[in-house]
């Protein structure tokens, strides 16, 4: 393990878009943090020091040694992580009621559906051992409609909930892997031009840059590591 600055928050990560709306996150607050590299390919989501604070074998996750009174605390689930570094900061997150409501639907419509569909188009598009032709049609098109909700709403404003937010910060990672859900963004111009204005921020590049050597090494076409990330695992 990295050793850890004073007061840095501890990331447990690989890069991957739910990774990186974490990276990004931290980058954009200026806070210290430490990478602790979760290998996904190789199965340490289920060692059971990760487990502990990561029940869902999942990355991203995050201890915070300076919690709420001045306790340590863990997070797992991104938007979960996204909202208490928000809250923790004041940053991203507005403390108005109306403006939060208004990110929280955009964060939840990207927990809730752009990031679990994209998930499975990935999957049955790229990964699948087998091809599944309604799989990738379903995916596909339901992508395509993500897309559509995500332009209109950018039609008419500069990001997707009121000031750059963390709604922003969780739909983006998805969001600019367009050409491997099958999707044209020319069809999509509002979310093309915002896309652009959020990849040339230096807090984003910083974020996406992460550790981004472990994201070639891991080859999700490897039948080792499909068995890995893609079979049921006995729970201990
Ligand atoms: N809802 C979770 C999803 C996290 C997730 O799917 N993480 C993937 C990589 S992007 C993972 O850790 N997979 C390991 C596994 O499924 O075993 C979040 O947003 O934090």
């Amino acid at each position: 393990m990295a050793a850890t600055e004073q007061g840095a928050i501890d990331l447990y990560y690989w890069p991957t878009p739910n990774g990186w709306k974490i990276t990004i996150m931290l980058e954009e607050c200026g806070l210290p943090y430490t990478i602790h590299p979760i290998n996904i390919g190789k199965g340490d989501q289920f060692k059971p020091e990760f487990l502990a604070i990561s029940p869902n074998n999942k990355m991203p996750a995050i201890v915070d040694p300076d919690g709420p009174g001045g306790e340590p605390i863990s997070v797992f689930e991104s938007g979960a992580i996204l909202q208490y570094l928000g809250r923790k900061t004041g940053k991203f997150y507005p403390s108005d009621e109306r403006r939060r409501v208004e990110v929280e639907q955009w964060l939840f419509w990207q927990m809730g559906g752009f990031g679990p569909m994209l998930g499975q188009t990935h999957h049955f598009r790229i990964y699948a051992p087998e091809q599944v032709p309604y799989a990738v049609q379903r995916y596909t098109n339901e992508t395509n409609r993500l897309y559509g909700v995500l332009d209109k709403r950018l039609a008419d404003r500069e990001f997707v909930a009121g000031d750059y937010s963390i709604a922003d910060m969780a739909i983006m990672p998805w969001a600019k892997l367009w050409e491997r859900q099958g999707q044209n963004i020319e069809d999509f111009p509002n979310v093309k031009r915002w896309l652009e204005a959020l990849l040339a921020r230096p807090a984003v590049k910083r974020g996406l840059d992460v550790n981004a050597a472990d994201r070639a090494a891991t080859n999700l076409r490897d039948p080792a590591v499909q068995a890995v990330l893609f079979g049921q695992r006995a729970r201990s």
